[in-house]
């Protein structure tokens, strides 16, 4: 299976051998796999290079380590479309998982210039700042801060934090139009690192939307920060 004559270097057949056995099933999502000590004995290579096959597996999130238990195979990445405007709590629901948040703030602030322009307000009008952490079958997915103008909804926090923050908009008859969304890549810095269960300096995606309602009014101006080793974005393209 390592052939040591191949011009291939060494980690990346280990990679692709160990990627194989995870696409085809053979290891199966949340099985801890084999000491470094074990694959350098099996696969008779140094522990450095079965050591830079599993960190390259971890970045790309086939693997995932747990501090002081081992390093685990991670389920599959989570793969949303960016055609409809849906909701993390649809988003889940639709795949199986179980959608949960941790509140870690509910609270009214007054806008800045910026928010205010995002939400055409004026500036210093109160705003719901709200900060949850967003579970799937209760992993950390993403951290979430949204911003919705006071004056145009009132938000009821328990409901915000046992549920989804769209019903609640469309329950108190509000319609949801499109929103603009920005993706760009980033790494994660150690606050957010220790939410998400992941490294300091793994990948993360952030992500910045602006929704608004049928009336031509924003609703909300939501910053994200979403696992890069549990997300993919899918697009469809047509010519
Ligand atoms: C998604 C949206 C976010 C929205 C939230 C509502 C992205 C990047 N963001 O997470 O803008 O506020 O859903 O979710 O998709 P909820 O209705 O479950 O509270």
């Amino acid at each position: 299976m390592i052939d040591k004559t191949s011009p291939l270097p060494l980690y990346f057949q280990i990679e692709e051998a160990i990627k194989q056995k995870i696409d085809k099933g053979e290891w199966e999502s949340g099985s801890m796999i084999s000491s470094e000590r074990e694959f350098a004995e099996n696969y008779e290579v140094s522990r450095m290079t079965v050591r830079q096959a599993i960190n390259n597996l971890v970045n790309d999130g086939y693997l995932t380590r747990r501090k002081g238990k081992g390093t685990f195979v991670s389920g599959k990445k989570i793969e949303q479309k960016l055609l409809g405007l849906t909701s993390f709590t649809e988003d889940m629901k639709a795949r199986g998982y179980k959608p949960a948040s941790k509140l870690v703030s509910f609270q009214t602030v007054e806008a800045n210039h910026q928010l205010a322009k995002a939400l055409e307000i004026s500036q210093h009008e109160k705003v719901y700042e709200i900060k949850r952490v967003r579970l799937a079958n209760e992993i950390p997915m993403a951290i979430e801060t949204t911003f919705v103008p006071v004056q145009l909804i009132h938000l009821n926090e328990i409901h915000i934090k046992e549920g989804s923050l769209y019903s609640q908009v469309e329950n108190a008859g509000f319609h949801i139009d499109y929103a603009t969304q920005s993706l760009e890549a980033s790494i994660a810095r150690e606050a957010e690192s220790e939410i998400l269960e992941i490294a300091k300096g793994a990948p993360v995606l952030l992500i910045q939307r602006q929704t608004y309602l049928t009336t031509g009014k924003p609703l909300e101006v939501v910053h994200s920060v979403y696992r890069g080793d549990r997300y993919k974005f899918m697009i469809d393209m047509k010519r």
